[in-house]
């Protein structure tokens, strides 16, 4: 044990004379190396922060969520086997992107089915989605407009959709219809509903104090500009290709 201890002060002795050997620079230079080690350790280390990847597309069945989840991938409107109840839920590589040198990040898309009865789905995506695409058949509009805005509301007053502030981007869909309605109209008219929907539920709750959302400004009509979340409102094609909104909504929000 002692000598031990004499070997460890031998060493001590001989490192500490070194050290009075070497220039105050040299000194500084190696410490600043050592703590850079330190550094560059702990950084490649430590988990990589990972950032959601995930683009939820709803919307009401029959509003061309499918079409416009084959349009990303493939290019073009092809559907492999589809039947009502499946959904699509895949990770890829824009199609429009695959041109692009160098490394891409792919995008998980997952197209959630309009079915009433395949609702909950949206609970269990939700919470992983970088940002939700809401597909509005803007053709067909006017025929469904309380039920779109229904659905609408329904995402936008979900708790992780507040909380994470979601982006959603409201993609007015079969604009190559001549008879397609514009996004200006489409977005008055599902204010409007909203704005209903918020007074009927107020109604109700303020009977029984609940601790209901409230969108937008108490008082005022509702406009999609106060929700928490960024709301886009946009208009093209699935069908024909016309989906450059929905790519440009994707990489503001899922970084390449
Ligand atoms: N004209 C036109 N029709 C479309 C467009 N997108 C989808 N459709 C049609 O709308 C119908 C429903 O599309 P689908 O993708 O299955 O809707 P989903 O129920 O929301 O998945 C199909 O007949 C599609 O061909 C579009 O951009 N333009
Ligand atoms: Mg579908």
């Amino acid at each position: 044990m002692d000598a031990w201890v004499c070997q460890a002060e031998a060493w001590a002795g001989r490192v500490e004379h070194r050290i009075c050997q070497q220039t105050p620079e040299q000194i500084y230079l190696a410490v600043a190396v050592i703590a850079v080690t330190v550094l560059v350790l702990v950084a490649a280390s430590r988990p990589k922060s990972s950032k959601p990847n995930t683009i939820v597309l709803c919307g009401l069945s029959g509003s061309g969520k499918t079409v416009l989840f084959y349009q990303l991938r493939n290019g073009s409107s092809h559907q492999e086997t589809v039947t009502l109840m499946e959904h699509n839920n895949d990770t890829f590589v824009l199609h429009s992107e695959l041109e692009r040198q160098g490394k891409i990040k792919p995008i998980h898309v997952i197209d959630v089915p309009g079915h009433a009865r395949l609702k909950p789905k949206l609970d269990e995506v939700l919470p992983q989605a970088a940002g939700v695409v809401f597909v509005v058949d803007a053709q067909d509009f006017l025929s469904s407009v309380q039920a779109a805005a229904e659905y609408l509301y329904d995402i936008l007053t979900k708790a992780t959709v507040l909380k994470k502030r979601v982006p959603v981007l409201i993609f007015c869909n079969k604009a190559d219809k001549v008879t397609a309605h514009s996004k200006e109209f489409i977005k008055k008219q599902l204010e409007k509903e909203v704005n209903k929907l918020q007074e009927s539920r107020n109604a109700i709750s303020s009977a029984d104090i609940t601790d209901e959302v409230q969108l937008g400004v108490p008082g005022e009509a509702f406009n999609l500009s106060q929700c928490p979340s960024k709301v886009i409102v946009a208009e093209g094609a699935g069908l024909t290709g016309n989906v450059s909104a929905v790519e440009q909504f994707i990489r503001e929000y899922v970084k390449p």
